[in-house]
């Protein structure tokens, strides 16, 4: 695509590739005005303060790259699809999911998604859908990366935490490449600081040497899967070392005496061995940590999607737990929120294999499982919103089939993506910049922010805000009670104040309407909201439970007063600031307030963890001669970003996604850079382009995530290959059921 001329001012917007979301501020352009023609950081919005990596300059191909689908779609008995209009489409996907509910219950209708890297409104609206359809189960993208990290955080901690780079004397990530993937905000301004600040070091645990690794000052780097043995040995030498914070363990947890049993028998020589870690190097780290000021940490897909994912999480909050960095400046907290993104609780398991739930969310491993079978409990219907799940979950081919086997699917998307090919209907919405979008990803502190952004562009003709739909769902399906819309409507034309009175009479003290809130506030609220930021009407809910919650934080960000006094003032800053709000303000002291246990106690001893613990021991299995390379499937590069951008021609570089190699493999096998082999797994095969990468150590290969996208049905896919056509659902954390990807065994062979 060629770059348009910049017609019109500067506009406010967000980037909506990952889950910083930072500021940016657009020039509209092209023919149409349409076109994303310039793009930059904006300085104003209060967390990225004008950052933006390389990819936010390329948002056009998101807006503008093809693949749109503009009109409701329903798939005819032969696989092709027909358009119809709203009414219809309305009318017939809220009657087969009622027919659904009706002949097997709400809870065998499975919600999917909610919202990607950029939008998360939609999830808030899509509740009014759920509960109108009495739906029980739902999941997404988190539980295939994060539940094993939020079960075991709830259970020692009973909250989430993040850790303070901005601020820490020792900054760790453990299978974690943010000079790419970002995940604190200004990444690339903030690991820079640290590794040229002789007071500050930069440890990077990870079996690559990645940018993030060749910045640092100690790269940790082990052979791939085998992170529990370095994390064990850590923690064992910083037990032998003394390092152990004894005050804060005394004044702020229990177990720690099963913790030393387990953890002070480990044989920090043989972990070092299993590991390809130097046992110096070990102790090294251990000193460091142990001595530091301040340690922040992090841990990402590398772990989490691996072998011994959540005991690795277990393991990773030892580190800092039992050398107190933790509730001060520089070390973890826990931030105020304006939505709660997950509890990290288990209180039920999925209906047919009886796998974990935690935090509500199915595990996505599980789905295909929980579908494909005659159990009368089994899932027969799901509506999948902005979330491709065909292309992202684990052994692609066996999801393809679990989706078609459904009586309905329903996607929600912008795209005609591998999902939505295979549904029933698909309901066609606005870009994230033709209608008002937020993120609930702000976890900030001591100040933490949130951004409502104006739509930039009217919506062409055609695709409706997900606000919309899930009003118009909620009223076909009979849960919206228009007296009260009308009622609340005039209260709203006569000002907020008297909106937010009516609105907690009518509806937050009444049980019967509660379910379906987001819906009438979108109704009754939204149409008397600027068009621009009519999507924002759900946020004053928001702001409500938000201020009933937790108000202290909000009030010091000057949001005070009487409940209904701070919303209303919180919702007129989110409307207002369009470059993004502070909504709380944090004090240290808030951390160990919220550490949600009994007595306030930090559980450091979990026995189901430290059997596994002990069970490291016997070492790692024996690897399978056939399969003799392990695989990471879904490396995060310079232009990847999940499959928000369909459009492969916005990836500057690397065309083919290519397969990354160590230089000795690639001899080994005779295979150069630009060569074609055959890589094949337990789950699948495919042809691949190699690069030689000496970034790569030896046995360990990577494909980046992403890619193999096909353009239109029937397409085959373009711009490397889709990973998860090779990947398998059984090969899953036992606890969690989380995917192991960053683990795949593997074979590759030169192509003549
Ligand atoms: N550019 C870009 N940024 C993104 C995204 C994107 O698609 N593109 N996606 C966003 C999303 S959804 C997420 S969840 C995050 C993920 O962010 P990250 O987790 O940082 O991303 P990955 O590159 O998948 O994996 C991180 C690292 O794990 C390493 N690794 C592989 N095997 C092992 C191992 O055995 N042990 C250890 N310790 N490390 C290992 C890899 O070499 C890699 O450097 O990124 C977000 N940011
Ligand atoms: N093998 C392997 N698999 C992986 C990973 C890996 O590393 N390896 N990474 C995993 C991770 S961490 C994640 S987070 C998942 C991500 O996978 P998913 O959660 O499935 O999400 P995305 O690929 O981000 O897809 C976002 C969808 O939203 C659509 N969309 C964009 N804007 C809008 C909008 O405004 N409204 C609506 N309704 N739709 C919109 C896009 O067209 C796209 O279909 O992939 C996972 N899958
Ligand atoms: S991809 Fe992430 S870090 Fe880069 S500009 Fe977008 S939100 Fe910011
Ligand atoms: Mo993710």
């Amino acid at each position: 695509m060629s770059r348009p001329s910049p017609t019109g001012p500067w506009k406010p917007t967000a980037c909506i590739l990952c889950e910083c979301n930072c500021g940016l501020e657009v020039q509209l352009g092209g023919d149409d005005g349409r076109r994303l023609a310039r793009l930059r950081g904006d300085t104003s919005h209060p967390v990225s303060r004008g950052y933006a990596c390389e990819k936010a300059h390329r948002l056009d191909h998101y807006q503008n790259g093809g693949a749109r689908v503009t009109r409701p779609l329903r798939q005819r008995p032969d696989g092709t699809f027909e358009a119809i209009d709203w009414d219809t489409a309305i009318s017939e996907v809220a009657g087969r999911l009622a027919a659904v509910r009706d002949a097997h219950g709400g809870a065998s209708i499975l919600y999917y998604g909610g919202g990607g890297q950029g939008n998360h409104l939609p999830g808030a609206y899509a509740t009014a859908t759920r509960r109108a359809l009495g739906m029980r189960y739902r999941s997404n993208a988190l539980a295939q990366e994060k539940t094993g990290e939020f079960w075991v955080s709830h259970r020692m901690l009973g909250a989430q935490t993040r850790g303070d780079f901005e601020h820490c004397d020792v900054a760790l990530f453990v299978g974690k490449n943010p000079w790419f993937s970002h995940g604190i905000p200004r990444a690339r301004v903030t690991l820079k600081a640290i590794a040229r600040d002789p007071r500050r070091t930069l440890i990077v645990i990870d079996p690559r040497r990645t940018k993030t690794a060749a910045l640092a000052d100690v790269h940790l780097q082990l052979a791939p899967g085998t992170d529990a043995w370095l994390l064990a040995a850590i923690v064992a030498a910083l037990l032998e070392g003394d390092w152990v914070d004894d005050a804060f363990v005394a004044a702020h947890t229990e177990g720690m005496d099963a913790v030393r049993a387990a953890l002070g028998a480990v044989d920090v020589p043989a972990y070092s061995d299993i590991c390809g870690v130097p046992e110096a190097q070990i102790r090294a780290v251990a000193r460091v940590i142990g001595e530091a000021g301040s340690l922040a940490s992090y841990e990402d897909l590398g772990v989490q999607m691996n072998r011994h994912s959540t005991v690795v999480s277990y393991l990773h909050r030892l580190l800092w737990l039992t050398t107190g960095h933790f509730g001060r400046p520089g070390t973890r907290y826990v931030p105020s929120v304006l939505v709660p993104m997950a509890t990290g609780e288990h209180k039920y398991d999925t209906p047919v294999t009886g796998q974990r739930i935690i935090g509500g969310l199915v595990p996505c491993n599980a789905i295909a499982d929980e579908i494909l079978t005659d159990h009368p409990d089994r899932f027969r219907a799901m509506i999948v919103e902005s979330a491709n799940p065909a292309h992202s979950l684990a052994d692609s081919p066996r999801m393809r089939q679990a989706l078609a086997a459904l009586d309905c699917l329903v996607v929600i998307d912008v795209a005609l993506t591998e999902t939505a090919r295979l549904a029933d209907y698909v309901l066609p919405a606005c870009t994230q910049f033709e209608k008002a979008e937020a993120t609930f990803f702000n976890f900030e502190f001591p100040r933490n922010a949130f951004h409502l952004r104006p739509r930039l562009l009217e919506p062409p003709p055609g695709p409706l805000p997900e606000a919309e739909m899930h009003a118009r769902l909620a009223d076909a399906l009979g849960c919206l009670d228009d007296e009260c819309v009308t009622a609340l409507r005039a209260a709203a034309e006569a000002g907020l104040d008297r909106y937010a009175r009516a609105f907690v009479a009518q509806v937050a003290m009444n049980p019967a309407r509660m379910p379906f809130a987001s819906a009438i506030l979108y109704r009754s609220l939204g149409p008397s909201l600027p068009a621009d930021r009519r999507e924002g009407a759900v946020l004053f809910g928001l702001a409500l439970r938000a201020v009933m919650a937790d108000p202290a934080p909000i009030a010091r960000a000057g949001f005070g007063g009487d409940p209904l006094s701070a919303a209303t003032a919180l919702f007129e800053a989110m409307l207002r600031e369009t470059s993004g709000v502070v909504f709380a303000v944090d004090e240290w002291a808030d951390v160990m307030r919220r550490v949600d246990r009994p007595g306030g106690r930090i559980a450091l001893a979990l026995p189901d963890l430290l059997d596994e613990v002990r069970a490291l021991a016997k070492g790692p299995p024996a690897s399978d001669p056939a399969f003799p390379f392990t695989l990471s499937a879904g490396e995060r590069r310079a232009f990847t970003a999940n499959t928000i951008i369909r459009d492969p021609h916005w990836r500057r570089k690397d065309p083919d996604g290519a397969l990354r190699i160590g230089p000795e493999d690639a001899a080994a096998l005779g295979v150069r850079s630009g060569d074609r082999a055959r890589l094949t797994t337990p789950g699948g095969s495919a042809v691949v382009t190699v690069a030689v990468d000496p970034a790569m150590r030896a046995g360990h290969i990577s494909l980046p995530n992403g890619t193999g996208l096909g353009a239109a049905p029937g397409d085959g896919p373009t711009g490397g290959i889709a990973p998860n056509e090779l990947t398998r659902t059984a090969h899953r954390d036992p606890f969690v059921g989380t995917p192991l990807h960053k683990s795949v065994p593997a074979r590759l062979e030169a192509m003549g």
